[in-house]
């Protein structure tokens, strides 16, 4: 089983299954395609044919797209218990997964990762989010309390243990590390922040974030 993933430093939607198949323990290659680059097209082609990382290759079938690899892999991964437990908890996770998947345009461009915003480091200074950006920041500070009030008791992560919910928003937490947006000027009381501190030093995601800063030559040269 392949997964073809973006650049560690970059790709935050390849940090989603990547994220998930690690909780399920599951076995599997990394197949890294560089994005930005002049042949980027032409490699992730190879593999996928939408065009985009990630995309997963097993039993000679390809998945692609995050949320199709997310869904695959709670199918082969029942064990892994990736959605809430509660019926209620689960259908507002499956709710929000949704949301950020086909919402939150503003705050995946104004503050994308690619090329000089590496979602493993912090910028210098603090961006001022524009009007929309505001609205999506507010959206989702609102979205994370909501949930995190009602169903979130039982455990650090937004429904209490971690679910596919929390892979889709750890991208969502670099974002903000990353451009140092003020979330209590969006209405946080101190719960968006603390969830994305949890998010944010997840091993796994440490692992990610290690592997980033390695490829941008800022780790592992001895
Ligand atoms: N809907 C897709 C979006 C994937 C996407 O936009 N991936 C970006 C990289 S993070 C990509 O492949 N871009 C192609 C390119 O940079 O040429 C998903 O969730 O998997």
């Amino acid at each position: 089983m392949k997964l073809i993933l973006g650049d560690k430093a970059y790709s935050t939607w390849s940090l989603r299954p990547w994220l998930i198949l690690k909780r399920c323990g599951a076995g599997f290659e990394e197949v890294m395609v560089a994005l930005n680059r002049p042949d980027t097209a032409a490699q992730i082609a190879r593999h996928a044919p939408a065009g985009k990382v990630p995309a997963l290759e097993v039993e000679g079938v390809t998945v692609w797209d995050s949320l199709a690899i997310a869904l695959w892999a709670e199918e082969h991964y029942p064990h892994a218990r990736l959605w809430p437990v509660d019926p209620h908890a689960r259908w507002v996770a499956r709710s929000a997964v949704c949301e950020m998947h086909s919402a939150f345009g503003t705050l995946r461009n104004e503050l994308g990762m690619a090329p000089h915003h590496p979602m493993c480091v912090v910028q210098d200074e603090a961006h001022q989010p524009s009007g929309a950006l505001s609205a999506d920041i507010r959206r989702m500070v609102a979205m994370w309390a909501d949930a995190k009030g009602r169903f979130g008791e039982g455990g650090p992560y937004l429904f209490g243990d971690w679910s596919i919910a929390d892979a889709f928003f750890t991208p969502v937490a670099a974002r903000f590390r990353h451009f140092r947006i003020d979330l209590e000027a969006h209405g946080d009381d101190g719960t968006a922040a603390e969830y994305c501190r949890v998010l944010l030093s997840q091993p796994d995601f440490l692992e990610w974030s290690e592997a980033g800063l390695e490829e941008l030559g800022l780790k592992g040269n001895g």
